[in-house]
């Protein structure tokens, strides 16, 4: 079993979100959710994510907080460097955007941020058998170069997964993901169109997000270029759930210049089981 690593070869001291966040997820983690620490724990080691630490010794303040810095990285949800594989073939989402867009976005658009990260990564010495989520958490400290590949590497493996052929509909009923979204927008319809309107609104490149924040309440927000909630220089901050890239080069060979047309088709193809699976692990 590896230990829990004190030291910090990049430097890196501060955790996942700001102060205020992280507090509020080690508390979830830590404090109130015994099940899911025990399951965090057990997948952690299955995935090798090297925060092996025992039960009992996770009251201790310091191995507390580094758990929490990985907050972000648990189990699947784990970003390393490099691209998995699509979990889906190009022409699978046709319904909602076409296969050459796909082929192009993955193969060309969201790969060449991963191995620009990686030579970034590499030429700042960063280690990368540890998550993604380390480096976005203190972004600030690094180049733009870290900072707009990390983000692109990290929102594509997310906006991929948040996808299938058989999506769209509704978050599975009776879950929680479902009842969080009526009671935090009034309406399930209400939240499409809030969420909507942050991808449509975003000036520019970004991707509009909908995100757990420091009090366990979902949000919708939007970031610029490749930034996202993780990184403590945006705006919004907190666990991304849902992901929208609202880059032309997600949507301009089939939709032009109407955003609005591909949001409103790419609903068609959300994976609310992952989505719902992103939301149940943290909460
Ligand atoms: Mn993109």
């Amino acid at each position: 079993m590896e230990k829990v690593q004190k030291d910090d070869p990049e430097g890196i001291t501060s955790f996942s979100f700001n102060e205020v966040t992280s507090q509020s997820f080690n508390y979830l983690f830590m404090e109130n959710h015994s099940t899911s620490r025990r399951k965090f724990i057990a997948d952690s080691v299955k995935t090798g994510v090297g925060i092996a630490v025992g039960v009992s010794a996770i009251s201790s303040p310091v191995q507390a907080c580094n758990i929490a810095k990985h907050a972000t990285g648990l189990s699947q949800f784990y970003t390393g460097f490099t691209q998995e594989p699509l979990p889906y073939a190009y022409t699978a989402l046709e319904k909602s955007i076409d296969s050459m867009t796909m082929e192009i976005h993955y193969s060309r658009h969201a790969a060449a941020y991963a191995t620009n990260l990686r030579d970034e990564a590499t030429a700042k010495s960063v280690d990368m058998t540890k998550p993604l989520e380390d480096v976005l958490a203190v972004i600030s400290k690094y180049t733009p170069k870290m900072r707009n590949n990390g983000g692109g590497h990290y929102n594509h493996e997310m906006f991929w997964k948040c996808m299938a052929p058989d999506g769209g509909g509704n978050p599975p009923s009776g879950g929680k993901l479902l009842t969080a979204i009526e009671q935090g927008f009034g309406s399930y319809d209400t939240f499409k169109t809030q969420f909507a309107d942050a991808g449509k609104n975003r000036f520019g490149s970004g991707w509009a997000w909908l995100f757990l924040d420091s009090d366990k309440k979902l949000r919708i927000g939007s970031t610029p270029n490749q930034d996202n909630p993780l990184m403590d220089i945006s705006d919004i901050k907190g666990f991304p759930v849902l992901a929208l890239d609202v880059w032309e080069h997600a949507y301009y060979l089939r939709y032009q210049n109407k955003r609005a047309d591909y949001i409103n088709a790419w609903w068609n193809v959300v994976n609310w089981n992952y989505v719902q699976q992103r939301f149940d692990k943290m909460i």
